[in-house]
Order: structure tokens, then sequence, then C-alpha cells
């Protein structure tokens, strides 16, 4: 049997979804983003997905000052590739968001492919006595936003990330999206290898069941054909549909940002007790996982030395 390639963990850490209080264990200010991105890697992460947070009050933020000392830090650390976000928060204008990546020219940078609703409102419901007060607002507020990736938007991601040797990850939401990065790679904006995460279950998003983790990739091969994929999924489905992934030839992304649990009932207690319960997962299943140089190597990354910070 053909040696299957390694697996590439990630860890999401922090994101713009989930508010400080929907769990104490919540990386939510630069020095806990840092340290949860260090342990992740420690427990098996090869690339570290990160967002930046207000010192102050947790809030998401869109500010290169907080976003370099968190990667720099990360850097200092450990040898993990650094992904950082384009998504930012819903509230972000396109160029807040680029504006990180463009500075700091990481290896690998989240690139959203499509619009889509991206709704959270309902985790207001799970805040008692929140400790900020922009909490509330902010989980329901997503409920009359929409995640805005038009085509121009994607293109001047694309063409940026391109001027600066940035792998983009393609953040997939729903089926429609693969048609979208397929008309981008058909305009040779696309340089391979082509790199997809599948976000499962996100309202707004396609559901996170097996059947349509399935019809993604089937649908990837038939409009783009070759590609590197990993998946990720919100809340309980997280280790359901990551797990499903290891076993067709997919990477897995876990991580806070996506899932404040670790099994049901069960807060994580960080970032890292999620890679290594995919870790023991995939190595039982017979897969070995990816170091970051290894991940470097599958997704022709141009190397930390290269990247500004
Ligand atoms: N925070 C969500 C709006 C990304 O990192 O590019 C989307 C997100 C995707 O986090
Ligand atoms: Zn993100």
């Amino acid at each position: 049997m053909a040696k299957t390639q390694k697996i590439i963990i990630t860890a999401a850490v922090t994101g713009a979804t989930h508010t400080p209080s929907l769990s104490p264990y919540f990386p939510a200010t630069p020095d806990q983003i840092i340290a949860d991105a260090v342990t992740a890697h420690a427990a098996g992460a090869a690339v570290v997905h990160v967002h930046a947070r207000n010192p102050e009050d947790s809030k998401p933020t869109p500010d290169i000052g907080i976003m370099t000392d968190i990667v720099s830090s990360i850097k200092r650390q450990c040898d993990a590739v650094v992904c950082i976000t384009t998504g930012g928060s819903l509230m972000m204008s396109k160029e807040q968001r680029l504006a990180p990546v463009v500075q700091l020219k990481p290896e690998l940078a989240s690139c959203n492919a499509g619009s889509v609703n991206f709704v959270f409102a309902d985790l207001a419901t799970k805040l008692k006595n929140p400790k900020f007060d922009w909490e509330v607002s902010y989980l329901q507020g997503t409920y009359d936003l929409i995640f805005s990736n038009t085509f121009a938007g994607m293109e001047y991601y694309i063409d940026t990330m391109n001027q600066y040797d940035i792998r983009p990850e393609f953040e997939v939401y729903d089926v429609g999206m693969i048609n979208n990065i397929a008309y981008f790679i058909n305009k040779g904006l696309v340089k391979k290898p082509v790199y997809l995460q599948f976000v499962m279950g996100i309202l707004g998003g396609i559901p996170a069941t097996v059947e349509n983790l399935a019809y993604m990739v089937k649908t990837a091969r038939e409009q783009i054909g070759d590609f590197v994929w990993s998946c990720a999924a919100a809340g309980k489905s997280q280790f359901p549909m990551v797990t499903a992934a290891l076993t067709m030839g997919g990477n897995a992304r876990v991580g806070l940002e996506d899932n404040v649990y670790l099994r049901p009932g069960v807060l994580a207690k960080s970032s890292g007790e999620q890679v290594t319960q995919i870790r023991e997962i995939a190595e039982r299943l017979g897969l070995e996982i990816a170091t970051p140089d290894e991940a470097r190597e599958i997704l022709s990354l141009k190397g930390n030395d290269k990247v500004n910070f």
C-alpha cells in the first residue's frame, strides 16, 4: 500500500467567534493566545492559525501592532507555521483584514472563498454574567451581518498573497465556494498546491455531515483536480468531522476558535488538549503527524526565515 502522506494538524487558537466568557480557558488576550499556540505546537500542531484580540477587553482587533507581538512571540518560542487570518471579524473592512498579512508576510494566511452568513448569535444564550459589556451584542449582531468576500475582494487577497509568496489557505464554508476557487485557478491567479480548508457546520454554511464532506471533496476533485485539503468544524461537530476527514485522506484543524469543548460537556483547557486528542485518534488510525517543516514541504511554503516578523 502506498505510504500515506503525513497529517498536518492545525490549531486555530482563538478566532473571532467565541467571546471570553464562553469558557474560562478561552485564550482571549495576546499573552494567552501566544501560550495557547505554543502549547498546541508542543502537542503536535504543525500550523497555528491566529487572530488578534485587544489585551484590555479581549475584543477581536485588526491592530497590526498586537498581531505583530503575537506572531513574533510565537516564532521566538517554536517553529510552527504561523497562519495569519485575513478573516478578522465580521465587523472589519477587507483592508483592515488584509493589513496584518501585508505587513507581516507570513508563510500562510487564510483566504475566505466566498461571502456567507456566519451566524453565531445563539451563543449569547450561553453567556451567564459576561465579563465584558460587548460580548452579548457582538454575538447577537451576527444575526444581521454577512461575512463579505466578493470576487473583487478575493482577487485582491489572492493577488496580494502572490506578491509576498504567501500561500492562501482557502476557507470553504459551502460547496459553491469550490467553484469560486476554480474560477481564480482558471484565471491563472492561484499557485499550486491549492490548499483547501473545508469549514463545516457554520450556521449559514454547509451542514456538518460526512456525506457533505465527501460531496465537498468530490466536487473539488471535479472542479479543481489536485489539491491538499483539511477539515475544520464548528462546535460539537468538530471531532466527528475531523476524524472522518482523517479516514478520507484529509488533514485536521482543531482549536478553540472552532469549539470550546474537548468532548460533550467537558470544556477544553487549551487548544493543545484538542491537538493531543486528534493526534491520538490519527495515531490509532496508523497515521503519522507532520512536523512544521514537513508541513512546509507538503504545502510548498516559503520558510520561516522569509516572514517579516
Ligand atoms: N472569524 C470568522 C469571521 C479566517 O480566519 O479567515 C472567519 C474566520 C476565517 O475566522
Ligand atoms: Zn480564523
